[in-house]
């Protein structure tokens, strides 16, 4: 088996190889509902990722950016932090958020164009807004660190990042704040070897986790696959960040088994073989097969899981589907304060026109 060309170098960390033998202590201090906790989240968000991808291509989402491959470096992420540590995504989280308790109808209202501002109540969920303009929720998540650090609070901030997003100038300063102001955070970089057509050779010469030691804080490679290995690297840099020990910079390698998103057509730049190889190294499967062996998890449980994820991928469909285009108005509410009239103007012409076009020829 060929790991994908982005894992090459350094070994990561790693408790199960591929095939779901322990190659390293798979006690990682969770119960054993709390192991199971973890594939019965990777099965239902999987199940969730392949609906919103045929609710976009029949034309209920305008765009959605999947994350198949990619669960367990979310589960293991989300799963490692207590309850009111905070999550600052990037766009391709929603693994993360059904753990963290984000309402998946709320979040897709987004890609439905329901509602264009948060759809969820980051502080109710303490998992912050959709961001898609790249690497800038970095510097708000240190900023979350610093500030939650200053009001003496007991929280810790995770600002998950691609590998395409370390080029940013927003990691490179959020990076080197978190690590001089000892900011409670963890920077997770999901390093799943694209960034939309840029492979990571082409994006970044070096291993990303390496550059920690220049910002003066650790750092990890852990396997992104691997959600036991992703459970305990995050928790351990969650309770260093707890106990005043400051920032930790997690490279978890992984891979994307889709498009960048349903606007993206991936076989005009990569090779379907390489798709293809990395489903090998598949994150359920790898953990489903230890857990079976190791006597936690059994056939009709699994079974189960299946159902129930097909009722709650059901359920979200149902839901979202029966979401009818916000009101034309809210194109220009929440934009000022005290509006100027060349706005009100606007919004007079504009709603104006809208109607004519509702009412028809
Ligand atoms: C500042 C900015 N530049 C460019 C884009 C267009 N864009 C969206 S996602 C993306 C690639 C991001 O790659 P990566 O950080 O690896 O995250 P991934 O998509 O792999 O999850 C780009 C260039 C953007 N949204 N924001
Ligand atoms: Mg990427």
């Amino acid at each position: 088996m060929q790991p994908p060309e982005h894992w090459r170098g350094t070994e990561p960390v790693r408790i199960l190889a591929p095939d779901g033998t322990p190659v390293g202590e798979p006690d990682v201090g969770l119960d054993p509902e709390g192991l199971r906790s973890l594939a019965r989240w990777m099965v239902l968000a999987r199940r969730l990722d392949r609906e919103c991808v045929a609710l976009q291509r029949q034309g209920e989402l305008t765009v959605y950016p999947g994350f198949e491959g990619q669960e367990a470096a979310q589960v293991g992420t989300a799963a490692a932090l207590g309850p009111d540590d905070v999550v600052f995504p990037t766009f391709r989280e929603l693994a993360a958020a059904l753990v963290r308790g984000v309402d998946p109808v709320r979040y897709l209202w987004y890609h439905r164009g329901t509602w264009h501002g948060g759809p969820y109540d980051p502080r109710a969920t303490g998992f912050g807004p959709i961001c898609v303009p790249v690497a800038t929720q970095l510097p708000h998540a240190v900023g979350h660190a610093i500030g939650t650090a200053l009001d003496g609070r007991d929280v810790v901030t995770v600002g998950f990042i691609g590998d395409g997003a370390t080029s940013e100038g927003d990691f490179h300063e959020a990076a080197n704040l978190a690590a001089v102001r000892r900011a409670p955070c963890v920077l997770v970089v999901q390093n799943n070897g694209w960034a939309i057509s840029v492979p990571t050779a082409a994006q970044t010469a070096g291993e990303i986790w390496r550059r920690a030691d220049g910002y003066g804080m650790p750092g990890v490679r852990v396997d992104g696959n691997d959600v036991l290995a992703v459970y305990r690297v995050v928790r351990e840099a969650v309770e260093r960040a707890r106990r005043g020990g400051g920032p930790t910079l997690i490279e978890a390698l992984t891979y994307r088994i889709g498009a960048h998103s349903t606007a993206d057509d991936a076989a005009r730049y990569r090779d379907p073989e390489e798709v293809e190889r990395a489903r090998a190294f598949d994150p359920i499967a790898r953990y489903t097969a230890w857990l079976t062996a190791a006597g936690h998890l059994d056939e009709a449980t699994l079974a189960a899981w299946e159902q129930e994820a097909e009722r709650f991928a059901g359920r979200v469909r149902a839901e979202l589907v029966e979401q009818g285009p916000p009101p034309d108005a809210w194109l220009f509410e929440w934009v000022y304060a005290a509006p100027p009239a060349t706005f009100e103007r606007e919004r007079e012409a504009a709603l104006a026109a809208l109607g004519d076009e509702a009412a028809g020829p």
